[in-house]
Order: C-alpha cells, then structure tokens, then sequence
C-alpha cells in the first residue's frame, strides 16, 4: 500500500487478532475469499435498485453477483426447492439495525405496538430499546426471562402479547444461550393475528450448520447479520414470506438505502457457498460444543453461569456473584488478552456500561481450530485472572 500510516494499522490489528483469545460472541474470523470479495473492484460500482431494474448502466455483472447471493441464501436456510418459492429474499440490507428497521417500516404504521426482547434479558437495541430509534417511532411492550430459572417463560410471553396485542412479535437475541421455542412463539402470534418475526442474527451459522433449530418453518420474516456466526462480511439479509416481500424490497430501497455495496453482496455470496460446505457443519457444531466446555469449566470453577449452561454459542457468567463488575472482569481478561464484552444479566441492578457480568462466545476460538480441550485450559486461564481479585 503507498499509505504507509494505515497500512501499518492494519498489519497491527492482524497481529492485535493472532495474539488475542478472542471470545466475542459476535465476531468471527472471515476467510481470505470473503475478504477477496470484499476489497474487490465491486466496491466502485453503484447499482441503486434490483437485478434487472436498475437506475444505472453497466450492472449485468453486479446483477448476476446479487441473483447469485439470494439464490444461495435461498438454498442455504430451506431445504426443499418447493419450500424456497414461498420466500422472497434481500440482500441489500448495509447491517442489521437497517435491516429490522426496514421490516418495521415496512409493515408496522408508525406509532402502534410491536414486542421483542428487552435489551438488558438479552434482546437488541433495534428490538425497541428506549434510546433507538425503533421505540420512538413505533411503541413496544418488552418481554424478559424467568427470574428463577433465566429462561424464556412462554406463558408469561402469552400472557403480554394477548394483553398489549402487538401487530408484530420479534424473537431473537444477542445475549441468551438457550434454544427459542419457535412453534410456540408462531402459536402465540396467531392467537392475536400479529406477524411473527425471528432475528436470527447470532445463531444464523448454527441454523446453517444444523445445531440450531430453523426459524424458517414457524416466521413471517427472518432478518440475520452475515458476520456473525455465519462468518461471512458485515451485511445483512431479510427472508420474507412473498406477500411481505414487495413491501419489504420497497422499504429497503428506495425507501431506507440508496445504491447496495456491491462488494458486500460478493463477499456475502462466498460466505454463504462456504456455509453450505461439511466443514462448515463440523465447524458449527463445535462452536456449540466448545461453548458448552467453556460454560462448564467455568461453572466447575465456581463462577455462575446465566440459566445454568447453553445450548448455541454463548452465555453469560454472573461475574458480580463473586464481586467483579462485568467492566472490571473485561479490563482484567483484557490485560492477559482475553478480549470479552462486559454484559448486563437479567434482573441486573447494575448500570450498563458496568453490568454484573460477561458475554463469552465461541464462533472465533472455534474458526481458528480450537477444541474442547483447549477451552478447559482457556477456562483455567480466565479462573486464574478473575479469582484474584474475587471477593470469595
Ligand atoms: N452488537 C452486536 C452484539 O455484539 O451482539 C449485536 O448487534
């Protein structure tokens, strides 16, 4: 590169990420194809519209690249090609924030109801949180775990949505590592005529892999980042049922977006041909096994692990339970390069940006070929650091 300031950046953030145990659960490693895509002349060109109906020349080869991306997103999450018809899918969303504001736009009149996971139990900002924008222009009623058990109560999640009947219930998360009950969540949905909508961002890959149940049988819409789980760039897509599709394809754009980063739509073609792969299987079920080695070995340590275990990629650890602030916790890892996210837990009494405790997840341990094993010595590790400084 002649930009030698920041071309030494980022051979310093490659050596930052070869150095560190990264146990973020929303990041991941991409593989040098998708980077390949993503740094390619795609980057230059602008093509605001849909294949074949766009507002600027010289788009046949960026229309076979975005055809190509929704047919392989189509391909990858339903099995049976008739199953596939029913769906229409966008893959110009620049992220999921865009993304899940654009189906709200799309099919909820601003100011009625919808309801999702609160943030601090483990939902999304965009999933109605007080300070985004989603909950100043539509109103949201908030559903949250059993305090006892930390899980999802179905009866109580009835209870809300036949009291505040919203036109649209999200199901998704960013902090709980337990299965969603998916036939459970369309059943109470019908019960008061409301969509059902899955934001699948986290556990996408483990959809893809197979060790995570599929929303795609139950949902109106699905929404999912690429970059996650699914290892793939930082975009998103949205599945629709067809008849939400028109309206959603709308909203998107013109409606929300100007011109799709093409460049991102290739990069997210690779990582969905890459997720189609065993290897990638093999991968997601590691991810699994190794979150639940890790969660293990900490709960062996005496460290409280939110809901007892996890079923995906990543849970909770009460750090406060033994006097540790999630933000002492991160900044102790952080000096032995454990990088982790402070997190609130549910019914947490402290504030967010010092919650009682962390966010650990495996999806990129995993993708650099850690296994069992070396999550115990990673628990030891994380144990040596914190119980020092532990009040017991
Ligand atoms: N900020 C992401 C996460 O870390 O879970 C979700 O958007």
């Amino acid at each position: 590169m002649k930009d030698k300031e920041i071309e030494n950046l980022i051979k310093l953030e490659e050596k930052r990420q070869n150095s560190v145990i990264n146990l973020i659960a929303s990041e991941n490693y991409v593989s040098k194809d998708v980077l390949r895509a993503l740094g390619s002349v795609f980057t230059n060109k602008y093509a605001e519209g849909y294949p074949g109906a766009r507002y600027y020349g010289g788009n046949e080869v960026v229309d076979k690249v975005e055809n190509l991306a929704k047919t392989r997103a189509l391909k990858l999450f339903i099995r049976q090609p008739a199953d596939r018809k029913k769906w229409g899918v966008n893959v110009q969303p620049y992220s999921g924030s865009p993304a899940n504001f654009a189906v709200y736009l799309a099919l909820v009149p601003l100011g009625q109801k919808m309801m999702g996971m609160s943030l601090g139990m483990g939902g999304h900002l965009t999933h109605g949180h007080k300070v985004s924008a989603t909950s100043k222009l539509w109103k949201w009623a908030h559903f949250g775990v059993d305090k006892k058990t930390e899980l999802l109560d179905y009866d109580e999640i009835r209870k809300m949505a036949r009291k505040e009947k919203p036109k649209l219930i999200v199901a998704g998360f960013t902090a709980y590592s337990r299965i969603i009950d998916f036939p459970k969540f369309r059943r109470i949905a019908d019960e008061i005529g409301a969509i059902f909508m899955v934001d699948m961002s986290h556990f996408a890959g483990l959809v893809a892999g197979g060790v995570y149940p599929s929303p795609f049988k139950y949902a109106d819409v699905i929404t999912t980042t690429t970059h996650k789980t699914l290892r793939g760039p930082r975009v998103a897509i949205i599945f629709s049922k067809k008849e939400f599709s028109q309206a959603i394809d709308k909203t998107v754009f013109p409606g929300l977006q100007g011109g799709p980063h093409a460049n991102q739509i290739a990069a997210v073609a690779v990582c969905l041909k890459e997720a189609m792969s065993p290897a990638f299987k093999n991968y997601a079920k590691q991810v699994v096994k190794n979150a639940r080695a890790l969660a293990l070995s900490l709960s062996k340590r005496g460290w409280r692990i939110i809901s007892g275990g996890t079923d995906s990629h990543l849970f909770l650890v009460d750090t406060w339970a033994r006097g540790l602030s999630g933000k002492t916790a991160q900044e102790l890892l952080e000096t032995q390069k454990i990088i982790v996210n402070k997190n609130t837990i549910p019914y947490d009494t402290r504030p967010p940006f010092d919650p009682s405790g962390i966010r650990l997840g495996t999806p990129a341990v995993t993708t650099q070929g850690l296994k069992e094993k070396d999550m115990i010595k990673i628990a030891e590790k994380i144990d040596k650091i914190l119980k020092r400084h532990a009040n017991h």
